[in-house]
């Protein structure tokens, strides 16, 4: 289990230097105490981007965020006004997400839940639900292109068949080089919009909207 580090750039992993110095990026609050394990460092999403996906999804009461990490979106999510679900597998990375909720303030918005979300699926009930799944590493850029079926730890497609049983409005939180043609077979016959999300001129993720999240449906 890796510890909790926000002690400073020189106790973490030489591989994490460059995360720790976007943290501002990742949270404005940083210096108030914010907690990121080793796997959080690499995963958590930006604090501008997470804020642009709450406000698109921002109509539903409820949305539920399947994976949760330290709470870079959940804690975004409960700044626009939703009530959050949260789930995470990692206990001690589920504690730094409430830690960083009780920081911005949310920590009573969010109900977190520590668990496999494949095995809790079925018991939760949301307005829209939030992907964003472990991708398989920080090394994920490296493929020429990156299968949305071959490089987590599950089947992308069957995350996304799960999901949709919760509710039909999803966003998919991707890695920039995923291939598209299979994110468009996920909507079936219905639309979904791909998003390419930019952050001081570099491309940070794709963003895959669904059901009546898709922008030209608001
Ligand atoms: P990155 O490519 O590791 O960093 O991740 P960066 O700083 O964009 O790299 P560089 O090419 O500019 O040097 C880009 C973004 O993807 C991060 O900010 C995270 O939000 C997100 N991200 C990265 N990983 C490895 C994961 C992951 O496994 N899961 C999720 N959900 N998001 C990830
Ligand atoms: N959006 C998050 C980062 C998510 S990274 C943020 O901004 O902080 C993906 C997370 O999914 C990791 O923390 C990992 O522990 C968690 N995870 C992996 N498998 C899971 C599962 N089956 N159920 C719930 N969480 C899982």
């Amino acid at each position: 289990m890796p510890s909790i580090i926000n002690e400073g750039r020189e106790q973490l992993p030489v591989a994490l230097h460059k995360y720790y110095s976007q943290r501002y990026s990742l949270f404005s609050l940083f210096d108030k105490g914010i907690e990121i394990d080793a796997e959080g460092w690499f995963s958590v999403t930006p604090e501008e981007i997470a804020k642009h996906i709450a406000m698109r999804m921002s109509s539903h009461s409820v949305v539920l965020d399947a994976f949760c990490g330290v709470g870079g979106n959940a804690i975004q999510f409960a700044l626009c006004g939703m009530d959050v679900i949260a789930v995470e597998i990692d206990k001690a990375r589920l504690e730094c997400a409430k830690r960083n909720a009780e920081i911005y303030g949310v920590r009573d918005k969010i109900k977190f839940i520590n668990a496999d979300f494949f095995v809790i699926a079925d018991t939760l009930k949301a307005d829209a639900v939030f992907l964003s799944p472990p991708w398989g590493g920080p090394e994920y850029f490296r493929l020429k292109e990156y299968d949305l079926d071959d490089h987590m730890p599950f089947s992308g497609t069957h995350l996304f068949n799960i999901s949709s049983n919760i509710s039909l409005n999803i966003c998919y939180f991707l890695p920039r080089n995923v291939g598209i043609s299979k994110i468009e077979g996920l909507a079936q016959n219905n639309v979904c919009e791909i998003e390419r999300i930019y952050l001081n001129d570099r491309q940070k993720c794709v963003c895959c909207y669904f059901g009546d999240l898709v922008e030209s449906l608001i």
